[in-house]
């Protein structure tokens, strides 16, 4: 029983795969990523929002493989900056992937502001497209707040600068149990669980 997990980011593919394994307990599923798919093509991710690029990239692996594909899209939404960088966070610098020039603009645009005014919340919205037609979309949130600069090495992306309400260290500070524990991917996938045991056969 095989599912699809449509990610090029090797970080990002590791955490669902942590958290989806640990959620699905005892309903066994074989999960594949895009390096076991042949020439799979780099897909223009043209949505305004993280469900409808969500939906691009699983409804691509799973017309490519015909498989159950899930697809993740996520980002981080800045209070000061209306949202952005929003669907552009993997690409806010100009250059895809770059996490360190990604989150040093980030704060460079928001150098001058007070805490009270650096709030921000990670979002993830998780798509699973089904063989015969049938899409789900499923999200989560993380509030929290913007510090002055990065800290701890763990998680990836914007996790150095972002620390959770309620937390006294950064995500990059948490163990990955921790941050799977209270992050947006982590409520998101918790709940794809929950549907992957009501319509995959285990
Ligand atoms: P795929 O589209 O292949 O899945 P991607 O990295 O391009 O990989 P997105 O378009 O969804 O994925 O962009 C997600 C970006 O949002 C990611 O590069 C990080 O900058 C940021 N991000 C998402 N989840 C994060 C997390 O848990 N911690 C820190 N930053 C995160
Ligand atoms: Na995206």
């Amino acid at each position: 029983n095989k599912v699809l997990l449509a990610t090029r980011n090797r970080k990002k593919l590791v955490e669902l795969q942590r958290i989806l394994d640990g959620a699905l307990g005892a309903h066994r599923i074989a999960l594949i990523g895009l390096d076991d798919v042949e020439a799979y093509p780099e897909l223009p991710e043209t949505g305004l929002t993280f469900g409808e690029n969500a939906l691009i990239k699983a409804r691509e692996g799973c017309r490519r493989t015909g498989l159950p594909t899930v697809a993740d899209d996520s980002g981080l939404a800045v209070e000061a900056l209306n949202g952005m960088p929003g669907v552009f966070s993997a690409r806010w610098a100009g250059r895809h992937g770059d996490d360190n020039a990604n989150l040093q603009l980030v704060l460079d645009q928001i150098a001058d502001l007070p805490d009270e005014h650096r709030g921000a919340s990670f979002v993830c919205t998780v798509a699973l497209v089904l063989p015969g037609g049938k899409e789900h979309l499923v999200d989560g949130r993380q509030p929290g707040q913007l510090l002055r600069e990065p800290r701890g090495d763990g998680g990836f992306g914007y996790d150095p600068i972002f620390r959770g309400d309620g937390q006294d260290r950064t995500n990059a500070e948490l163990t990955p149990t921790e941050k799977d524990a209270i992050s947006h991917r982590g409520k998101a996938l918790r709940e794809l669980a929950k549907l992957i045991a009501k319509v995959l056969p285990p």
